[in-house]
């Protein structure tokens, strides 16, 4: 019974005036005629629900829509706009890039060069569906122009790419010490509370790919370390089991090792923990040819609030006893805020700490 129809009822079970039952019955005929004029009209049927356009999830983000022509209205499954698959390799790249390492411009300059962002740095190719998508994870305080140096950079690396991505910058809030594995965690935490991210890219702000054949996508068995030679140890590694810098990790295989360990304060230990979590997980790390996995280091003196940690060697004992209980599922912090700049998401974290 329509609500004209019962009041209908009512008044006329309740003895109302002859006027206002003359009212009701003429909006109770306006309702019926609408009815039917839609009934007639319309010529789909309202009861089968229509077929969605896209029965996969998207990857990328839950939250904000993305650039180029996905974002404009759908009219319907005939004319919803599908863009093919970007090639294998992107036709963009342009092998050896050498960055350019100081006096930065400013962030307004940096997004003029670039391609156009959506708020919080988030980036889709327009010509092309992006076969990966990738979420580019920063733990950072107080180094402003390296900051600016890396996105400088960084954007018009990864859109040569053709990849989806978004870049995190984690920054720690306070003057507490340091900790670089707790600041990852939280930024893929809250990376994948964001979107539904294939990949998740762990990345020194004070790192810089020298070449864009280094593609920041995840392998699907191992997490790759694709900081393999930096000029500061002349494009060598100084030891077979570092996994510093710059790691691309599936996220499944993030939290199958729970994350980082939290208990990293200060410099130094928290990637052997983590390489060793690898291992333990039942994966290997594997590598880019150094040819192209190049990085520079912008050069700086040693950061206040991050002096190297005494008890590394101490907490890198434990790892094997300690990293089913430390680290993700162990994780605790207050974001104060997540800010969307134009070229990068910034959440400013307390981790605690002193
Ligand atoms: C190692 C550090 C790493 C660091 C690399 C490269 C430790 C633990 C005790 C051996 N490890 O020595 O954290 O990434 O140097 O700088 O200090």
């Amino acid at each position: 019974m329509t609500i004209c129809g019962r009041g209908f009822f009512l008044m006329a079970r309740f003895g109302c005036g002859r006027l206002l039952k003359f009212l009701c019955s003429a909006a109770l005929l306006g309702v019926v005629t609408l009815l039917l004029h839609n009934v007639f009209s319309e010529p789909h049927d309202h009861t089968t629900p229509k077929p969605e356009p896209k029965t996969e999830p998207e990857p990328g983000p839950k939250t904000e829509p993305e650039p180029g022509p996905k974002t404009e209205p759908e009219p319907g499954p005939s004319s919803f706009p599908v863009l093919a698959d970007c090639n294998e390799v992107s036709p963009l790249l342009v092998g050896p890039c050498p960055p350019k390492l100081y006096s930065p411009p400013s962030l307004e300059e940096i997004q003029n060069k670039s391609a156009p962002l959506s708020p919080g740095g988030l980036y889709s190719p327009p010509d092309c569906q992006a076969k990966h998508s990738s979420a580019i994870v920063i733990p950072y305080r107080d180094r402003a122009s390296h900051l600016r140096t890396f996105l400088d950079h960084l954007h018009l690396f990864l859109q040569r790419q053709q990849i989806q991505y978004k870049i995190y910058v984690v920054e720690q809030w306070g003057r507490g010490t340091f900790n670089r594995g707790k600041l990852l965690n939280v930024g893929v935490q809250e990376a994948l509370r964001d979107g539904n991210w294939t990949c998740i890219i762990t990345h020194d702000v004070d790192l810089l790919p020298e070449d864009d054949r280094n593609i920041y996508s995840c392998d699907p068995r191992n997490p790759t370390h694709l900081s393999v030679g930096v000029d500061k140890f002349n494009y060598m590694l100084p030891y077979t089991s570092l996994l510093g810098g710059v790691v691309a990790i599936a996220p499944d295989h993030f939290k199958r090792m729970n994350g980082y360990s939290n208990r990293f304060w200060g410099w130094g230990g928290e990637d052997d923990d983590f390489s060793a979590r690898v291992s333990l997980c039942g994966m290997k790390v594997v590598r880019p040819p150094v040819a192209f996995a190049r990085y520079k280091m912008i050069v700086h003196k040693n950061d206040k609030g991050n002096a190297p940690n005494p008890s590394r060697m101490e907490l890198l004992k434990q790892t094997r006893n300690n990293w089913r209980r430390d680290g993700l599922n162990s994780l605790n912090y207050k974001l104060l805020s997540k800010k969307l700049e134009g070229l990068y998401t910034n959440l400013t974290v307390d981790i605690g700490g002193t």
